[in-house]
């Protein structure tokens, strides 16, 4: 029987994760775990307070809950990093180190840990970069992730850890708020747009990113970890892509929706680690590998976004 542990879990991805693998291993069956209170929607099933670099406690959990399957997604994103430079390290490489060692002595049978486009750098092709390329990172989140990558592969091939993972673009989703990333701003205009006031933009109008649409990416992470072991050549980190935007295109495609939206631009310290990211992602290997591929483009994202947030903000169209 399956039994899976959460890290992480109020954040943006684990809120949203954890309610889909309720769905489909059953509320009983994932233990959600943070160091923050558990969110309402967390409440279906057991919730433990865990700070991860409490390895004791980690190990505690796993035994006492007979976890099987660890989904570590605990970690300080890229513009928060840049503001606690020791914790973010501390916290993003320990963190993912305390949950390899305890696969490996425990046995567990799957990791997953979500990695970022953010081990990629200023000398990196920016289009359609390649899964592997140069990535040289220049965030202390981006030198955490590649890191992390790193230990991934080698407690793969050292100890047989069955770890998987995925390099999310920036996330978009109307479930939970994003925390501390550069690409917050994606799911922010959103919130502005349908409260009917005018949306301030931390990066410059032609700032293109990779994104993805939260359905897509949990869509993602449950088909790498329901994959066939043999067939994943890739033991570092997937490239996983769906669509790359810029601020002054995802704001058209809002007006299209709502055309009385204003969006200005006032570029800060995010604007540099955007830079320093690719424009769009080539994911051919995923695509190969586990038959991945995204359902949502900007129109259906924006769309959806804007019906979701409605119904849950009670705004009527
Ligand atoms: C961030 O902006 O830090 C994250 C990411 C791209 O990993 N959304």
């Amino acid at each position: 029987m399956d039994k899976i542990l959460v890290t992480g879990a109020c954040g943006q991805v684990g809120t949203e994760l954890t309610v889909k693998l309720r769905e489909i291993y059953g509320d009983q069956q994932v233990i959600a775990s943070d160091i923050a209170d558990p969110k309402e929607v967390l409440q279906q099933g057991p919730f433990e307070e865990l700070d991860v670099l409490d390895m004791d406690h980690l190990e505690d959990l796993i035994q006492d809950y007979d976890v099987t399957q660890v989904y570590h997604l605990a970690a300080l994103l890229s513009a928060k990093a840049e503001q606690q430079v020791d914790f973010a390290w501390k916290l993003n490489t320990q963190g993912l180190l305390n949950v390899l060692n305890l696969a490996r002595d425990l046995d567990l049978e799957k990791v997953y840990w979500p990695s970022s486009i953010a081990v990629f750098g200023p000398d990196t092709p920016v289009d359609q970069t390649p899964q592997v390329t140069i990535t040289n990172p220049n965030t202390v989140y981006g030198i955490s992730k590649l890191a992390c990558e790193r230990w991934c592969e080698y407690y793969y091939r050292k100890f047989d850890v069955d770890v998987r993972s995925l390099r999310y673009p920036g996330l978009i989703g109307y479930k939970a708020m994003p925390g501390g990333g550069t690409t917050d701003y994606a799911v922010d205009i959103f919130h502005k747009a349908l409260e009917g006031e005018p949306f301030e933009c931390f990066l410059e109008p032609d700032t293109y990113l990779p994104m993805m649409y939260m359905e897509d990416a949990v869509k993602a992470t449950i088909d790498l970890m329901h994959a066939e072991g043999e067939n994943l050549s890739v033991r570092d980190s997937y490239n996983v892509a769906a669509i790359s935007f810029s601020p002054a295109e995802i704001a058209a495609a809002i007006q299209n929706e709502i055309p009385d939206f204003n969006i200005t631009y006032q570029p800060d310290y995010r604007q540099e680690i955007a830079d320093s990211w690719p424009n769009s992602i080539d994911d051919s290997q995923a695509r190969q590998d586990w038959n991945w591929s995204p359902n949502y483009d900007l129109q259906a994202m924006s769309k959806d976004m804007l019906a979701n947030l409605r119904e849950l903000k009670e705004i009527p169209s």
